[in-house]
């Protein structure tokens, strides 16, 4: 029985499916249902605050459900959606990838015909759900940064830019491995994240020195770690284009050396969207970084355009596979799969493998399973500040011997 009286509202533009969907929904939902064939009136009513949950027929002759679809998500709509089609199964899986970048909460995709059995099922799922879903996957609010906040910055008048330490786990041991360096911009006492901030230092060339005053303190930390007793290896994020300044493998070296940090200790990520155009240009830097020591990976693997020619010409050390393939991969055979042959890839060129973004404990099962070495996610650990790394460290040491 549905007790919480939600608010269904369905569009398509076939008379007959409405009429049918209202019976069913009549059975189910009572009299709380919209059927409508009229876009317009259904965004006035959802504007309006008065639908829960939407059924959306992508098959519609007269009418385009896909622009649909992206209304929904401009007026950020925030209950919940499901997609209905007569098409294939990976036509709905894609539909419903295009709905979650719109920032929609997808609950279902259901192939036609609909049976009354699934409507009612759909209903109680999101009875039993917490209430309408969060917003995915945005950068949240209207933060900005200046241009003279991150010179200001920079020039070390102010000290807004600050990191974070994300724990990399060993699957073998379930042991801290290390831990990847993130950057966060303090605002008004919020820490934001780097999409706040990066993109404007790539376009305001200011890239460089933010990527080495996020390498100095970085070192720092690891340092502060060391002097607390734990050597841990690190991993930073470097922008490639970092790599054209004059000297730089030396400067990056002498650093490490001035914080008497052994340059083995060091990983940098790099992302592979960000190596495109010639690649040879930066493999000489990448090379006589490698031969001082210093360890590189590949980041966000499977998202950008040339992965596997890069695979090809870099010698990277470790291959980080993103987490859109990583998170929930056993519910979805097309992540999964992506996944697997990330892994085995890694293996062929002797990288070791780091499952990123994982949240649960089945994701941790299927990157174990699929013979990561490392995982990383916010199942074991979301970015913690320094003393929280150094009390897990702590707390690790002293159940290890006692
Ligand atoms: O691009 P790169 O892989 O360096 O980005 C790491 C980002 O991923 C960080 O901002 C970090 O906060 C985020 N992250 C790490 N683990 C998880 C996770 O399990 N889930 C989600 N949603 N984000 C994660
Ligand atoms: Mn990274």
């Amino acid at each position: 029985m549905n007790t919480r009286l939600t608010r269904v509202l369905v569009l398509d533009d076939d008379q007959l499916q409405l009429k049918i969907m209202r019976a069913m929904l009549d059975r189910v939902v009572g009299a709380h249902s919209t059927c409508t064939d009229d876009p317009q009136d259904a965004i006035a009513s959802i504007k309006a605050g008065e639908v829960d949950l939407v059924f959306l027929d992508l098959n519609m002759p007269r009418m385009n459900g896909l622009e649909f679809m992206k209304a929904l998500g401009s007026i950020a709509y925030r209950g919940a959606l499901v997609l209905v089609s007569a098409h294939n199964d990976r036509v709905l899986e894609s539909s419903k990838d295009l709905a979650v970048s719109y920032g929609l909460n997808v609950l279902e995709i259901l192939r036609k015909p609909v049976v009354l059995e699934s409507i009612s099922a759909i209903v109680q799922k999101f009875d039993s759900s917490a209430g309408p879903v969060k917003k995915a996957g945005n950068v949240s609010g209207k933060a900005s940064i200046t241009v003279e906040e991150m010179q200001l910055d920079i020039a070390g008048v102010t000290d807004n830019l600050t990191l974070v330490y994300q724990p990399k786990y060993a699957m073998a041991t379930g042991r801290i491995a290390g831990y990847e360096v993130l950057s966060r911009w303090q605002q008004d006492g919020v820490l934001l994240s780097p999409q706040h901030f990066i993109p404007l230092a790539h376009e305001t060339g200011l890239i460089d020195e933010l990527s080495m005053r996020i390498y100095r303190k970085a070192l720092e930390a690891n340092r502060d770690l060391r002097r607390n007793g734990f050597t841990v290896e690190m991993s930073v994020n470097f922008s490639i284009g970092t790599l054209s300044l004059q000297g730089i493998v030396e400067r990056l070296v002498d650093m490490a050396q001035e914080y008497e940090t052994d340059p083995s200790l060091i990983t940098l990520e790099i992302t592979e969207d960000q190596i495109y155009g010639s690649i040879q240009e930066y493999l000489e830097k990448l090379m006589y970084l490698i031969f001082r020591g210093i360890k590189l990976s590949i980041d966000d693997f499977g998202t950008g355009q040339s992965s596997l020619s890069q695979l090809k010409s870099i010698p990277f050390s470790e291959l980080k596979v993103d987490r859109s393939f990583v998170y929930q991969a056993s519910q979805d055979y097309r992540s999964a799969a992506l996944f697997e042959s990330s892994v085995r890839l890694a293996r062929q060129f002797g990288m070791s493998v780091v499952a990123e973004g994982g949240e649960t404990s089945e994701d941790w099962e299927f990157a174990r399973k699929l013979g990561c070495d490392y995982f990383q996610g916010y199942y074991k650990s979301k970015p913690v500040v320094f003393d929280a790394i150094l009390a897990l460290l702590q707390r690790e040491r002293a159940d290890a011997a006692g």
